[in-house]
């Protein structure tokens, strides 16, 4: 892995010098810009409207937008973390439309402008990666419970499924030499699904979903490892039996597997999970079991032998 001069050089000098390569590309007319450099490189989008605070939130130092944006893990757009910052913005966010699907009564097909239309909250949460690496986001969505309760889930319905887009012409890391199978598929519990922390994400800081996030829509599940986060959904399945997903087929079973909850005490073949490095930040900290949040749901695995459940 490369390692960014983001973390290696004081803030104030990494973004001076940002400043300057801006300047170099767009002109002096760059400063005049509100946010200046960053303004000049990563087109802004629109402004949500109508955003409430939600909880919880943590009140810990968000991650910079800057940050969020250029430190990324979405391999349709390829294998380095600036690599979605450079391609993300081929990928087509409309028309688009979500379908949600099987054990229940009204299946339906969503548009994302219409789901825009629901009432959007802010939660501040921490996202962990499998690798080692955390920020705080402030994100802008909808518990994915409101999404779900539209279609009116069956008994049935014991797991969700969730399917990123693929756009082959669009997406450099789709059927490129040594990539995983695409469209990249994650699962939840329902239990898990519906949990009020769970979030379809449309949003950060107040603006829609840059497209390296995951845009139109991503899933947010903050107890998790972020790779159960899949971005762009463009389908939802609910069903009896536990789905497959891309992680826990992939790498011939030595990679997490379904729950993937953070567990400072589960180690990953790659990388030990005791600690973490905050994006920004040199020391490194202790990593805390469901990532913060055991409070809220640990109780939905009681019974359950976490060292085995991974
Ligand atoms: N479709 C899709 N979703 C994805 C991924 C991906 O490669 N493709 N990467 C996952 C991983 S490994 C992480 S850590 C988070 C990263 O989210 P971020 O780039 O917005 O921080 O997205 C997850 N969702
Ligand atoms: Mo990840």
């Amino acid at each position: 892995m490369r390692i960014r001069s983001s973390q290696i050089t004081p803030k104030a000098l990494y973004l001076r010098r940002r400043e300057l390569l801006a300047l170099g590309a767009a002109g002096a007319g760059a400063l005049l810009l509100p946010g200046g450099a960053r303004a000049a490189e990563t087109p802004h989008g629109r402004k949500l409207e109508g955003v409430k605070p939600g909880q919880p939130s943590t009140d810990e130092k968000k991650s910079s937008f800057e940050e969020i944006t250029h430190y990324n893990n979405f391999y349709e757009f390829g294998t380095d973390k600036d690599d979605p910052a450079r391609h993300a913005s081929k990928l087509q966010t409309r028309p688009w439309t979500v379908k949600v699907e099987g054990e229940c009564r009204k299946p339906g097909t969503f548009d994302i402008d219409e789901l825009l239309k629901l009432p959007i909250e802010e939660r501040v949460y921490r996202l962990r990666c499998v690798e080692a690496w955390s920020m705080v986001i402030p994100w802008d969505g909808f518990p994915l419970a409101a999404l779900l309760e539209k279609v009116e889930p069956t008994s049935r319905a014991k797991y969700v499924a969730f399917e990123s887009a693929v756009q082959p012409k669009n997406m450099p890391g789709v059927g490129a030499f040594g990539a995983i199978p695409f469209p990249y598929l994650e699962g939840l519990r329902m239990d898990e699904a519906t949990h009020p922390l769970t979030l379809l994400a449309v949003g950060i800081y107040g603006e829609e979903l840059p497209k390296q996030d995951g845009a139109p829509l991503r899933l947010v599940v903050p107890w998790k490892y972020g790779f159960k986060s899949v971005k762009s959904i463009v389908r939802i399945r609910l069903q009896e039996t536990q789905p497959p997903t891309t992680w826990s087929q992939y790498g011939g079973g030595t990679e997490y597997g379904f729950y993937a909850n953070v567990n400072p005490e589960v180690d990953h073949p790659r990388w030990s999970q005791a600690k973490e490095r905050r994006i920004g930040e040199v020391f490194r900290r202790p990593t805390l079991k469901f990532n913060g949040y055991a409070d809220q749901v640990a109780k939905l695995y009681s019974g359950m032998d976490l060292r085995k459940f991974f």
